[in-house]
């Protein structure tokens, strides 16, 4: 059978090159493309199953009308014609009555297609559209690491085989990260040793010689005492410091009161862990510190990221071949992205409204112009966004016209008012350039879309036209943008852009040692102060919930395909079995979590070692009083990030 080239279109590092099959119509297998060296011939559960998603008989098909009640998940088919006539309508209505504001886009990152996910963004500025300020995920991360290291890249991932300390921090490799595990196992077989440092045993404690459980929101404490431990006993490199970074004077000036002593009682660790930890890190000759997100959603989660970004420079790392950080700025931008998302066209002062606060901004908190209609594309807002009950009182709002373009029945869209069909990757044209490593592939369709569905380029064209809008880009084809992204693209030789368009992936080197790009090429430890420790946002309940990625599902992407949310589970939590003896609870038993924003009830499982006091809630379920109904919507320190992982939930048996 023919078997064609595409790329994972999903909203994760790896970013995997894929042979698709295809007897015309369906998509018989999935498997990796052996071209790129990276993720080669193989790849996840996920996306081997795909095809029974893609050709679900749960697809949607055709644009929908609500027929029920907000929520009840009834529609009948309309044509696209009657769909965009509806939207513009309203929207005209609308905008003539509360200024265009009053329209909020709702998007993150249910395809990472250059285009496909970014195009909205040009539509909405040239509409006047309120702004959505897209930080679901890292951001926190990005602006903890950006004050420090500027606009850096950090190693890529095949570097981490020349670590001979290897940092699993934070990072779910066998769920996330899938094609390092290789990578460490081959440096391991070389006399690397492993660290996991987390909130809970994962499946990457396998990889791991040493697992250290960490209380959640305390990392930042943690490597401030590894600092003060390294420069306790002369293992700081500081012809390094001297000549690579600005501020160690002021910082170092800070780290005798974060002794292992007198971090014991933030980071719920022996001091003597933290020193083997610390001499360890201090003595290695490339130590690398892979660096998930989960540790930087949290109160306290950009000033934690300056906290670790201070490690590398601290012992030299940089200059070691394998040494560094690999998992916080993997690649830059290889694509100019701006080319869809028009950001000259953005109204200046514009109402902004964060993506973590849509609760409370359906409820007019926070905003200046009411929202009246909500466009949602690429995301699942009842699902992963915090707050859930106030999401879902938000979209029962009678005077909410809300639109969603999506795949499925999710549990955003049973609240639409119109739903527009929307594709899977195969019928979809995009370059994809992951974050994870330095990467870009240029993917045309394999089959033909099914029914009526189209993609969120062509949807924002024939939205434009409705609206009146008259600006010649969204007559443009798809095609023609992303050729015009991949030749406008200077990281690619001439050489690259062919093969890129000839639909090769290419894969480029990280540069040794990595430059760092801040504006006087130093890395900043204290600006603008020297980087400190303070309390995660916390709350009043006696347990810290901490949500973490599931291996069978990605956020609420693949809850559509059968196999794998059987193969992942029930909802459940993990908690330490000492904290659940003394609430009575055993393994399996129900329980019920709750705080001020909500409920859920689920058993507990005791089937892995989870810090004192802390709750881990793997996956994102569908349904009410899933686990963000315990999250609250408040922002992180830096880059106004999501702290999902930093809440207080009490637990009692249900
Ligand atoms: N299979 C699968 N793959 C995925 C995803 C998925 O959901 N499933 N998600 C995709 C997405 S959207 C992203 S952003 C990427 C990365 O997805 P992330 O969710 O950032 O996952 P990781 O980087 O593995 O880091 C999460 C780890 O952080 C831990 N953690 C949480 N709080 C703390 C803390 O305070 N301290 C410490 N030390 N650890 C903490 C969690 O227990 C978890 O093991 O992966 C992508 N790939
Ligand atoms: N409790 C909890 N909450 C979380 C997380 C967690 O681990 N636990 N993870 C957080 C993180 S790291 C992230 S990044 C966010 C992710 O949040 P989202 O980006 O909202 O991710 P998904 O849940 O994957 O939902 C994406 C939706 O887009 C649809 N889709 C896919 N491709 C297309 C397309 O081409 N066009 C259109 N119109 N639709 C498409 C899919 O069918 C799917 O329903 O969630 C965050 N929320
Ligand atoms: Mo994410």
């Amino acid at each position: 059978m023919p078997t064609y080239r595409s790329a994972c279109p999903y909203d994760c590092p790896e970013g995997c090159s894929l042979l698709v099959e295809t007897d015309g119509n369906r998509i018989t297998a999935i498997t990796g493309d052996p071209a790129n060296p990276y993720t080669g011939g193989w790849v996840c559960a996920k996306l081997r199953n795909l095809p029974q998603a893609i050709h679900s008989p749960d697809r949607i098909l055709t644009p929908l009308r609500r027929t029920g009640k907000k929520g009840e998940g009834k529609f009948a088919p309309i044509t696209w014609e009657e769909a965009a006539d509806e939207i513009a309508g309203r929207w005209k209505e609308l905008i003539a009555q509360y200024g265009a504001e009053t329209v909020l886009p709702y998007s993150y990152a249910g395809t990472m297609g250059a285009v496909h996910r970014n195009c909205g963004e040009g539509f909405f500025h040239a509409l006047g559209a309120s702004e959505l300020v897209r930080t679901l995920c890292s951001s926190g991360k990005s602006a903890g690491w950006e004050s420090v290291m500027g606009k850096s890249c950090d190693l890529s991932p095949w570097d981490v085989a020349e670590s001979d300390l290897i940092l699993l921090w934070s990072a779910n490799v066998p769920a996330t990260r899938i094609h390092l595990a290789p990578i460490i196992r081959q440096a391991k077989a070389k006399g690397a040793k492993v660290m996991l440092i987390d909130v809970y045993e994962t499946p990457s404690a396998v990889l791991a010689d040493e697992t250290i459980l960490v209380r959640p929101g305390s990392d930042g404490a943690l490597a401030l005492s590894i600092l003060q431990v390294l420069v306790e006993e002369g293992l700081t490199d500081e012809d390094y410091l001297a000549a690579h970074t600005t501020g160690w004077a002021e910082l170092r000036a800070t780290l005798g009161r974060w002794t292992p002593e007198a971090t014991q009682a933030i980071t719920g660790l022996e001091p003597e862990t933290v020193q083997t930890l610390a001499r360890a890190y201090g003595r290695a000759k490339s130590p690398c510190i892979v660096l998930g997100s989960g540790f930087s959603r949290s109160g306290n989660g950009g000033e934690a990221t300056r906290a670790i970004a201070a490690l590398p420079a601290a012992v030299g790392a940089w200059a070691k071949k394998g040494g560094g950080t690999y998992g916080v700025c993997s690649a830059p931008s290889l694509v100019d992205k701006s080319l869809v998302k028009l950001p000259g066209l953005a109204k200046p002062g514009v109402q902004r409204v964060n993506i973590n606060q849509l609760g409370p901004a359906l409820a007019g908190e926070g905003v200046r112009t009411p929202i009246h209609s909500l466009y949602v594309y690429h995301s699942n807002p009842a699902a992963v966004t915090s707050d859930q009950n106030a999401v879902l009182r938000g979209l029962e709002r009678e005077d909410l016209f809300t639109i969603v373009h999506e795949r499925y029945m999710t549990d955003t869209a049973k609240y639409a008012d119109i739903i527009l069909p929307a594709p899977y990757m195969v019928e979809t044209e995009d370059v994809y350039t992951p974050y994870g490593y330095r990467q870009i592939q240029y993917v045309k369709p394999v089959i033909d879309p099914p029914g009526e569905v189209k993609g969120n380029w062509q949807v924002f064209s024939l939205l434009a036209r409705a609206m009146g809008l008259d600006d010649p880009h969204f007559d443009r084809g798809v095609g023609e943008l992303c050729q015009e992204m991949v030749e406008g693209s200077p990281y690619l030789t001439g050489e690259q852009k062919v093969r890129v368009l000839a639909g090769e992936p290419v894969v480029l080197d990280a540069p040794f040692p990595l430059p760092a790009e801040t504006a006087d090429g130093k890395i900043h430890l204290a600006d603008p102060a020297p980087i400190t420790w303070y309390p995660p946002h916390g709350g009043e309940e006696p347990f810290r919930l901490v949500c973490a990625p599931a291996a069978h599902t990605l956020n609420s992407s693949f809850n559509e395909c059968q196999t794998l949310t059987t193969l992942r589970g029930e909802m459940a939590v993990r908690m330490n079995g000492a904290d659940a003896a003394a609430l009575g609870l055993k393994h399996g038993d129900r329980a019920i979590l709750s705080n001020e924003l909500g409920e859920m009830l689920c058993p507990v499982y005791l089937d892995r070692a989870v810090a004192p006091g802390t709750v881990v809630a793997e996956g994102v379920y569908p349904g009410k009083n899933t686990v963000n109904c315990l999250t609250h919507p408040r922002l992180s320190d830096l880059g106004e990030a999501t702290t999902m992982n930093d809440n207080t939930v009490r637990i009692r048996r249900a």
